[in-house]
């Protein structure tokens, strides 16, 4: 509110129920943008914030779904004008039925609305959104009123982690690490990916996480090398390697590892010399996230230190890096993705990207190298918070990653 415009009236919409057919839906997930603004995890809420209302009372309304004792009965428990107070520490609390009017009495004291429009560097959305609905209606109803956009401000402080984010995040890796040591002594050869998925989803919901964070990639062998590989369908044979991109939500916070560990529980030379390179970018890249750096420079620098280890595997040779592209270095041919990504209420989360990286941001650091020709990749990744000085806090520091201690666990 304090970055608002003088007499500007911001409003946050719920994500949708999303349809299946028939009368099921998928389960609802909370826009991350007026759960990180009000706490409030129920489909249809309105957020509105309104700095200047000449009624302080309208300085701050959540509108919530009039709940009764019917609704109660069939879908449970929603909430009540007082319990959208302690949720949210709003004091003015609205059933949904009243927002137009409410709404329009409020435009008329106001220049200016903010639309909350997503400007994700990644997003590709198809569908509508009710929010999509909300600036369609708005612009019908209100042609006059200038329009500002929420997102720049949301990614400028939701970048920024709060301490109780961070606890939440550190809960979220906590309860990957159970899954991660779970699935060591479970592994072996003869195993289907989908068992090692479901060894996973057993621990994360039985430490309190609603599940995975993000569509789990359980991909043995030469399926490494498929990115977004997800069908999990695979028997993981002898010999082979588990590139594992899993990890468990808490509290909608995500928590984004990847793991790969031999199916026989042990890597062979090759494999380990691989292993180790990857380790080695993963650790330098991460001493790179401080306040400070910028984060197209750091993936720039992430692309010599991953050149380097590339020439020393063999993988390539002097004259492929001399005659490269500058827009597609020859580095990408076995690491084609970016090595960080700002990790919070979504899994690659909103923060700023082009200004200088800041204390309590948080980051995953992933770096991989992916050799189809030997059937097998290898990507590292754990989650950290900068620092204000020194080196990044590793919020996955318990999770095994050395070789001997994956090989012991796996053999123990
Ligand atoms: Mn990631």
């Amino acid at each position: 509110m304090a970055q608002m415009r003088s007499k500007s009236i911001a409003v946050f919409n719920s994500n949708d129920i999303y349809p299946i057919g028939a009368d099921s839906t998928l389960p609802f997930e909370q826009h991350r943008d007026i759960f990180y603004l009000s706490g409030a995890d129920q489909e249809e809420t309105i957020l509105l914030l309104f700095p200047e209302a000449n009624d302080e009372k309208h300085r701050e309304i959540l509108f919530v779904r009039e709940t009764n004792e019917h609704i109660a009965v069939w879908e449970g428990e929603k909430l009540t004008k007082e319990r959208a107070t302690e949720v949210s520490g709003i004091e003015t609390i609205y059933w949904l039925t009243d927002f137009d009017r409410v709404f329009f009495d409020l435009m008329t004291e106001a220049d200016i609305i903010y639309f909350n429009t997503n400007e994700h560097y990644r997003q590709a959305v198809e569908t509508q959104t009710r929010e999509d609905r909300f600036i369609q209606k708005c612009k019908m109803q209100f042609p006059a009123h200038q329009y500002a956009k929420s997102n720049p401000i949301l990614q400028e402080i939701r970048g920024v982690k709060e301490r109780e984010e961070i606890d939440l995040m550190q809960i979220a890796c906590n309860i990957t690490e159970k899954g991660f040591r779970r699935l060591l002594g479970f592994v072996k050869p003869g195993v289907f990916e989908y068992e090692i998925e479901a060894e996973l989803l057993h621990e994360f919901i039985r430490n309190k996480s609603k599940g995975f964070a993000y569509t789990p990639i359980i991909a043995s062998g030469n399926n490494a090398n498929v990115l977004h590989y997800i069908e999990n369908n695979q028997e993981c044979k002898a010999g082979d390697l588990i590139l594992m991109d899993v990890a468990a939500e808490y509290a909608n916070y995500s928590s984004d590892l990847t793991r790969t560990i031999p199916v026989s529980g042990k890597f062979n030379d090759r494999q380990k010399e691989v292993y180790e390179a990857v380790l080695r970018v993963k650790n330098e890249a991460t001493k790179m996230l401080v306040p400070g750096t910028i984060w197209a420079e750091y993936h720039k620098e992430c692309g010599k230190i991953m050149t380097s280890e590339l020439l020393g595997l063999g993988l390539l040779d002097m004259a492929d890096v001399q005659n490269e592209n500058a827009d597609w270095p020859a580095y990408k041919k076995y690491f084609m993705h970016g090595t960080s990504h700002h990790i919070g209420l979504n899994t690659h989360d909103y923060g700023a990207l082009k200004t200088p990286m800041k204390a309590n941001m948080v980051f995953t650091v992933e770096p991989g190298i992916y050799i189809p020709e030997e059937k097998f990749g290898i990507r590292l990744e754990d989650d950290v918070v900068i620092q204000e000085k020194g080196a990044p806090f590793n919020l996955m520091a318990n999770i095994p990653i050395e070789v001997d201690e994956i090989e012991t666990l796996m053999n123990s």
